[in-house]
């Protein structure tokens, strides 16, 4: 049976040419694979809007010692030609180190108390995140919030721009939902039921524009905290509450598991590039606890 012709994509729309993978969602959000998407022709939308991009990143205690290669191979391989402006939020402002930015990209350095439990700093990025996207209206277009103990090591640009974007988690992408560590206690106020979510996604990494990310930080901090005075921590801290917001609030963009990878993994075939990884530490040795 032959196409309609007006259905018939024309020759000069190639679709996207990945077969192995999902790459739009049943909400019709696109999946951001290696293959899916044309660099050039979307660096050439973006630029003539002088978009700026805010980045928030957390080096509380030992992380510090992550920050250099971060911001390092983040010069390399993120936004780059574009405005960026990297929020460094960090119990050390002395020890942040020098790193050569290109024009049209800067760092700004941000105190914040140092905490004996892990749990407290991660939970609190969300408090943290909220107010500076509050005080940032209007002077930024889109932000990405990552985790510091990770490097670049290929290209994350404007094929990830979105409403709200969420990352899929690496280490569950090949899972069913039910072995998704969500959390499973109908008591919290991140609890998803056995037959609820999409995809598990990563508290290491999201964004979008401004108001999508900061209704979404101030949801899931307000849920945190009422949880606290419930005497309920979720399973893990924000991820649990940002995979609530996400099932209920679908993002309008989806990352593969490419925009953070972790190093201890081996590559599987999907996984053509790595974009964004999490280096391999030793928990014990680099947490305040355990
Ligand atoms: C996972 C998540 C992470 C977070 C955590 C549970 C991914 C791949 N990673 O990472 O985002 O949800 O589980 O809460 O999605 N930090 C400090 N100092 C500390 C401890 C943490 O600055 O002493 C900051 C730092 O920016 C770090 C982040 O918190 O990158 C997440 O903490 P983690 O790296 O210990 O968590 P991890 O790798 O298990």
């Amino acid at each position: 049976m032959s196409m309609r012709p007006e259905i018939c994509p024309p020759p000069w729309i190639i679709p996207p040419r990945r077969r192995d993978v999902v790459t739009v969602t049943p909400w019709l959000a696109p999946v951001v694979w290696d293959g899916t998407f044309d660099p050039v022709l979307l660096d050439g939308l973006y630029r003539p809007r002088n978009i700026s991009v805010a980045v928030t990143v957390f080096a509380v205690g030992k992380y510090i010692r992550f920050l250099e290669a971060f911001l390092q191979t983040a010069e390399q391989h993120f936004f780059v030609g574009f405005n960026v402006h990297v929020y460094i939020f960090t119990d050390q402002p002395n020890e942040v180190p020098r790193v050569h930015m290109a024009p049209g990209r800067q760092v700004t350095v941000r105190s914040v108390p140092s905490s004996r439990r892990w749990q407290e700093i991660s939970a609190r990025r969300m408090e943290l995140i909220q107010t500076l996207i509050e005080e940032l209206r209007n002077h930024m277009d889109y932000i990405f919030c990552l985790d510091v103990d990770s490097q670049f090591h290929g290209r994350w640009g404007t094929e990830s721009l979105g409403g709200l974007v969420g990352v899929i988690h690496p280490g569950y992408y090949r899972d069913r939902r039910t072995k998704f560590p969500y959390e499973r206690r109908p008591e919290s106020r991140a609890y998803l039921a056995p037959e609820d979510g999409d995809f598990y996604y990563c508290g290491g990494a999201f964004g979008g524009q401004l108001q999508e990310v900061h209704l979404m930080a101030k949801t899931c901090r307000r849920d945190f905290e009422a949880d606290a005075r419930g005497g309920i921590e979720a399973a893990w801290q924000e991820e649990s509450h940002l995979n609530r917001y996400m099932w209920i609030h679908k993002p309008t963009k989806v990352l593969s598991p490419e925009y953070l990878w972790q190093d201890f993994k081996s590559r599987e075939p999907e996984i053509r590039l790595v974009r964004f990884s999490g280096v391999t530490k030793n928990y014990a040795e680099i947490r305040p606890n355990t």
